[in-house]
């Protein structure tokens, strides 16, 4: 589970102090670049007021994080603020720790200890629960479906498995080789994170998976209700890429990380320009991921991902209801050295641009999943392999409840000599 526990700053010299002498020796170094998260663990991370506050105006070189989320409603398709957690809408969202731990008990005991070091030199502004889903839905969100299989692979920090595309360590990690903007020498090593509480409908999205079911010869209603949900990821519930296996999931490929991201979009005598008979253009790891629809292979604009379920179960009265009552969705969280190159160019240049994956003899619309038209019905192309020139008029499943941009400061900026504690 995973506790995000977003406060202000109310005495920054007290604040300093404490992390200096009690809180930097409880921070997990950042372990971004190797892709894994330790299971009990503290992350500290910095909005730009919160660095204000404490008296650090250094320009860190990324423009969106010294803006704030907020500026980047209108650019990410939100339809304003009206749906945001109230807190993302002020300035008093200083600083978030983001507590991972196996029980909520040892998570809920390690958040009052730093309470307890703190004191008032906080003030608690917005914590939000996160946690794995129950049973066989473990490490799959609230929709069903498998997460967190692609991820770049970082150059020289691990062994890359098949599939995956390799990029420079400074794509996500200010300051390392690949990343050519100016930073100031305490925050090289940190990274930048952008945080979305990500509301999923979730009843609302398996009704009109059901009502546009797409049977192909031989499916069940039900079958054809799972395809059509496929094509809106681009792989089945259990991973299984439609690229590799485009009419059922297959557990031998879904099980194996030699192969279960290891496919372009390219298959000898298909046209990548214009067949979408195994994986649609709008598909939601399409549009994040083009692989070869880029020519040569886009390295810059990749994220390292790190989201979380947040919120219950569906109950039978909302299934049967086909309707939201309970506020559920996902806490995502990306790392990247530069949110515009990152988080924000793949919501803005790819989710959410009808024209992209660029070259293609149809439009794509929107990603069916998170392509987002400022709270109007979105449309998206190519999820019916039997008629791939027809669109699909989506409704929001996905609303943002907003989020806000940290930096991640390395260890050292966080000890008693480092920047952020003198
Ligand atoms: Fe997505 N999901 O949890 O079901 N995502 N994502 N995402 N996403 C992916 O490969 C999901 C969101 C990316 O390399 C999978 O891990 C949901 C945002 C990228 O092939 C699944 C939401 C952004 C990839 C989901 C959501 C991204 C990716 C397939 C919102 C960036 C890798 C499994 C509620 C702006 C693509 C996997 C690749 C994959 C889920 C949001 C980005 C199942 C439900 C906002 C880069």
């Amino acid at each position: 589970m995973r506790t995000f526990f977003f406060f202000e700053i109310t005495n920054a010299t007290q604040f300093k102090q404490q992390l200096g002498q009690n809180i930097h020796d409880r921070i997990t170094t950042a372990t971004v670049a190797s892709g894994q998260l330790p299971n009990a663990a503290v992350n500290l991370g910095f909005t730009v007021d919160g660095l204000k506050a404490l008296g650090v105006t250094d320009n860190l070189g990324d423009r969106s994080f010294s803006n704030g989320q907020v500026n980047d409603v209108s650019a990410m398709g939100d339809p304003g603020t009206t749906n945001w957690v109230q807190a993302f809408t002020t300035k008093n969202i200083h600083g978030v720790f983001v507590v991972a731990a196996n029980t909520s008990d040892d998570a809920s005991t390690e958040l009052q200890t730093l309470q307890n070091f703190l004191g008032s030199s906080i003030s608690e502004q917005y914590t939000l629960q996160a946690n794995e889903r129950p049973g066989d839905q473990l490490a799959h969100e609230h929709f069903g479906f498998k997460d967190g299989i692609s991820q770049p692979c970082v150059q020289g920090f691990q062994n890359c498995l098949p599939g995956q595309t390799v990029i420079a360590p400074g794509v996500l990690i200010l300051g390392a080789q690949g990343d050519s903007t100016s930073r100031p020498t305490w925050a090289k090593g940190g990274s930048m994170m952008a945080f979305r509480q990500l509301q999923q409908h979730v009843p609302e999205f398996n009704a009109f998976l059901n009502q546009n079911a797409i049977i192909m010869p031989g499916f069940s209603q039900a079958q054809g209700a799972e395809f059509l949900g496929a094509r809106m990821f681009g792989r089945w519930k259990d991973g299984t890429p439609l690229d590799l296996s485009p009419l059922a999931a297959d557990p031998s490929i879904a099980n194996d990380p030699q192969r279960n991201n290891n496919f372009t979009f390219v298959h000898s005598g298909s046209n990548l320009n214009s067949d979408q008979s195994r994986c649609p253009f709008s598909s939601h790891i399409r549009k994040t991921n083009p692989r070869a629809d880029i020519q040569p292979e886009n390295t810059v604009n990749h994220i390292m991902r790190s989201s979380i379920p947040y919120g219950p179960e569906v109950t039978s009265a909302e299934s049967q209801g086909n309707k939201t009552t309970t506020d559920r969705g996902l806490a995502f969280s990306s790392y990247q050295s530069q949110i515009s190159n990152g988080f924000l160019f793949q919501q803005q240049n790819w989710a959410n641009l009808q024209s992209f994956p660029p070259g293609k003899n149809e439009s794509a619309g929107f990603d069916a999943i998170i392509g987002a038209n400022k709270g109007k019905p979105r449309q998206s192309f190519g999820l019916d392999p039997r008629d791939q020139s027809k669109g699909l008029t989506l409704p929001d499943f996905v609303v943002s409840k907003g989020g806000a941009y940290f930096f991640f400061p390395p260890v050292s900026a966080l000890a008693t000599a480092g920047q952020l504690a003198k």
